[in-house]
């Protein structure tokens, strides 16, 4: 019998920039270092990921050929990976988040888990420290995965790491100068039912004791034109939301990629004042704006960090 050599390297399903280019890139890496193996990513890829694959023509198909191990990068729970995934087969992860479920994972013989602000940087290292040839769209990929990820550089979440990462793309590739406004406009995209395509499309859950939450995110140029338009109906699809997952509270944040700064949402007096004691702002007709930018990452820990101590 043939021995089965290939390595199948993924994410979550509906994966964003950073799962797609990470995926995408440590195949690469892993190919020319004479491992085979291949990408493949399932779900439909978010509308950012989906512009910057479109701009450089990428495709990455749900295609699998027979596979004796599985990489999961920009990923590190069982949770939201595609069906496929024998959890057994996993034999190594990358990633870069707090909550990890390594647990799950039987054979994991390999384990990188640094909180930097992309797994793209992580993936970048790679190539850089083996001096790995790169390609081109590989190259521009992880830099547009490090630029979304840390928000343009501006998000708590960036290390030295994710800079060094982008100085270090930079130097073997020459990265188009509009890609990263193109590509932070195709996300600012909310005309007609896009808006609650967007909300819905990343939607967080947290449980923290007796609350529960609904979480909205959106990253986009543009907020306070949105806000100003049309937040009856963002109100309205979060609650909807809610509904649906059961949740016992909802609010959104939304993050001006351009202007730096955060606005939330949230109809609830007693969220509000969580939110209030928690973020240091004010809720006016149920929206209070903050000057600098904060991710719901960095939200979730602290309104937990608050309810645990004030039961
Ligand atoms: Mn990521």
């Amino acid at each position: 019998m043939e021995k089965i050599e290939n390595k199948l390297i993924t994410t979550y399903m509906c994966p964003d920039l950073d799962g797609v280019a990470s995926a995408i890139a440590y195949a690469e890496y892993l190919n020319e270092n004479g491992i085979k193996s291949f990408a493949s990513i399932f779900g439909q890829p978010t509308v950012e990921a989906r512009y910057v694959m479109d701009y450089l023509k990428v495709e990455i198909s749900d295609k699998v050929i027979p596979f004796a191990e599985i990489t999961l990068v920009d990923a590190s729970t069982k949770f939201g990976l595609p069906k496929i995934i024998e959890l057994y087969k996993v034999t190594e992860i990358i990633d870069h988040r707090k909550n990890t479920n390594l647990e799950y994972f039987s054979n994991l013989n390999n384990t990188q888990i640094e909180l930097v602000g992309a797994a793209a940087t992580l993936i970048c290292e790679k190539f850089a420290s083996s001096n790995t040839k790169i390609s081109k769209n590989t190259a521009i990929l992880l830099h547009q995965a490090i630029i979304s990820n840390t928000l343009n550089l501006k998000a708590n979440t960036t290390t030295e790491k994710d800079k060094q990462a982008l100085v270090y793309l930079k130097s073997k590739v020459k990265i188009p100068e509009e890609l990263t406004h193109s590509m932070f406009l195709a996300k600012s995209e909310m005309s007609g039912a896009k808006l609650a395509e967007n909300i819905r499309g990343d939607i967080a859950r947290a449980e923290f004791g007796a609350h529960s939450f609904l979480i909205g995110q959106l990253e986009m140029i543009g907020v306070a034109e949105l806000v100003q338009s049309r937040k009856p109906e963002i109100i309205e699809i979060l609650e909807e939301e809610r509904v649906k997952y059961k949740m016992g509270h909802s609010f959104i944040s939304l993050i001006d990629l351009e202007t730096g700064k955060n606005t939330l949402i949230c109809t609830e007096k007693v969220v509000q004042n969580m939110l209030e004691n928690i973020l240091h702002l004010r809720f006016d007709n149920n929206v209070a704006t903050l000057n600098s930018l904060i991710m719901r990452k960095e939200i979730t820990p602290l309104l937990r960090e608050y309810l645990l101590s004030n039961k």
